[in-house]
């Protein structure tokens, strides 16, 4: 195996042994395949286009696959097997209807388009033949790994808004082209544009899954959330997916057993559709990587709708209360079977294994305050204007992305709590559990974090840095008192810093590390156009960003 799609990779340039997120050998290279097979579809998916020919389940396929492989979702090597074979059956299809449609074939076909088997033997010989190291060049396949990982986390948020009705074709249209583009011959200049045409698409896709979720759920509104228990049995759901919620939430109604949220479904909380739920009780412990110890405590079946999974370990007493669905995946745990022609999810199972469990253990009591996406924001735009003009508010401080295991992000607790009291925080995505909990009190009764909510929703404080322009009458979004201090872990992250270079923002501070997979040359043209740097220790950086 080798794979450096994520922050935690091994030794900052690569696991070549195991993940150090738990993934094997066998499951890493059996992703790459699917990914592999994934731009097979895509060719004739993008033929097939030309010709007039559009495939709803070829789309979906696409996002799915590729969802599947973003760092911390599927670890389930026969799902990701299965996967595989569909993907070949898929593209047979799509390349039948191309030829239906009156296309002819091209003279030279990518490998992917044409490596087929149904032996799991050549499946894995395959497997190790087609992964990140067969692009021999480095900055080529750092440039092409950028687009890919960029990819994966559009493609999350592409689901996600798929599964509440909203889809785009020009964004699957978009993926499958530059899926392809990874396969034929690019130099650096075109793959360097391909790279920000991806942060377009990212904003797009952000903006509908925005869409998707305020117009079922209503827009996220000032919420406090319970992080203490309740007597009842519960149930965990963690992951990102808001229809997963919905129906959760509804079948769970009146059965006696609570529902909390872990980690990325925090934010749930701050939708005026769900809070009608008496049994919607709180928040559960913290970011996803604490799960070992959080899980433990926590006595109930835990919902997985996407990442981020830690694979229990052997001694772990939890393992039997997992449960996954959607792109997540985990060897032994039970996965609950995608909607069928417009039903619900059955979560039937969960509730009775939920019953016979313990009440949650309380680890923590109190408040977390958030709801703080763009529409909230706005209706607090005079107050917050105000702030700024009479110098109350000095500085926003954009400190969204992930969290993670490493003992190098307590920089974040560190640089958050040493900001000066007359800064903002502005935060979205799991990143916020380093500091969320801190009490860094307010300004003028504007929380000094105040948190959009899900990674998804760093869309929200692109609106407000946006509409923030506008008010002050400034040229460009880096002429307003916003510094950016991201911290990200897996591919949503890639797709979030995409989206924000799209925008133009410059001078974005990334850390706890650069990404692995930016080899030297590439890493000097994100650090030449686009100001992108890392970070330093806690008093050098709030030196820079206040001087
Ligand atoms: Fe390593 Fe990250 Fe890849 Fe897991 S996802 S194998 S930790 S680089
Ligand atoms: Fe977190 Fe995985 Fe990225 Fe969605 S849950 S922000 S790491």
């Amino acid at each position: 195996m080798f794979c450096f799609q994520c922050q935690e990779t091994a030794k900052g340039t690569g696991c070549t042994i195991k993940g150090v997120c738990g993934k094997t050998d066998e499951v890493a290279n059996m992703q790459d395949l699917l990914i592999y097979v994934t731009k097979g579809v895509s060719v004739f998916a993008n033929l097939a286009r030309q010709k007039g020919v559009e495939n709803a389940k070829v789309n979906q396929f696409v996002f799915d696959s590729l969802f599947i492989t973003i760092t911390n979702a599927n670890f389930d090597y026969d799902a990701i097997v299965e996967k595989v074979k569909q993907g070949l059956k898929i593209r047979e299809e799509i390349k039948n209807e191309f030829l239906k449609a009156g296309g002819k074939l091209p003279e030279k076909l990518h490998g992917c388009a044409t490596w087929t088997s149904d032996s799991i033997e050549e499946f894995e010989r395959k497997s190790k033949l087609i992964g990140v190291l067969s692009i021999e060049n480095e900055d080529i396949r750092s440039l092409k790994e950028l687009v890919t990982y960029g990819l994966k986390g559009m493609a999350a948020y592409a689901e996600h808004a798929f599964n509440l009705g909203y889809n785009n074709n020009e964004i699957f249209a978009f993926m499958q082209r530059a899926l392809v583009a990874t396969t034929e011959e690019k130099s650096v200049d075109e793959l360097v544009a391909l790279v920000l045409e991806c942060g377009k698409f990212g904003v797009d896709t952000m903006a509908l899954l925005d869409k998707a979720n305020t117009s079922t759920y209503g827009n996220p509104e000032i919420t406090e959330v319970n992080i203490g228990v309740r007597n009842n049995p519960g149930i965990l759901i963690s992951g990102h997916d808001l229809k997963d919620l919905e129906e959760l939430l509804e079948q769970t109604k009146g059965t006696g057993v609570d529902v909390y949220t872990h980690s990325e479904m925090l934010p749930g909380h701050y939708y005026p559709a769900f809070k009608k739920y008496e049994n919607f009780v709180g928040n559960y412990g913290n970011a996803w990587w604490k799960q070992r110890d959080e899980f433990e405590t926590f006595n109930g079946p835990v919902l997985f709708t996407t990442n981020c999974i830690v694979p229990p370990l052997d001694k772990a007493t939890y393992t039997d209360r997992i449960y996954t669905t959607g792109a997540s995946g985990l060897g032994g745990a039970k996965h609950i079977p995608a909607r069928q022609d417009g039903k619900t999810k059955d979560f039937s199972e969960i509730i009775k294994h939920a019953k016979k469990c313990k009440a949650p253990v309380e680890i923590e009591t109190g408040k977390i305050i958030g709801g703080f996406a763009h529409n909230q924001v706005i209706a607090l735009a005079d107050k917050v204007v105000e702030a700024v003009k009479t110098g109350a508010i000095r500085k926003f401080f954009v400190m969204a992305g992930c969290d993670g295991r490493m003992k190098s992000r307590e920089y974040y607790t560190e640089f958050a709590s040493k900001l000066p009291k007359d800064t903002v925080i502005l935060t979205a995505g799991c990143a916020k559990y380093r500091y969320n909990k801190l009490q860094l009190g307010d300004i003028n009764g504007i929380p000094r974090v105040l948190d959009a909510g899900q990674c998804n929703d760093s869309y929200s404080l692109a609106v407000i840095a946006l509409t923030l322009k506008d008010v002050f009458k400034v040229d460009s979004v880096n002429d307003l008192p916003i510094a950016y201090n991201i911290a990200w872990y897996e591919q949503k992250a890639v797709i979030v810093l995409l989206a924000l270079l799209y925008l133009g923002v410059k001078n974005i501070h990334l850390g706890p590390t650069l990404p692995g997979f930016l080899s030297p040359n590439v890493a000097k043209v994100l650090v030449e156009n686009f100001g992108i740097s890392g970070i330093g220790t806690v008093d050098e950086d709030m030196k820079l960003f206040l001087s």
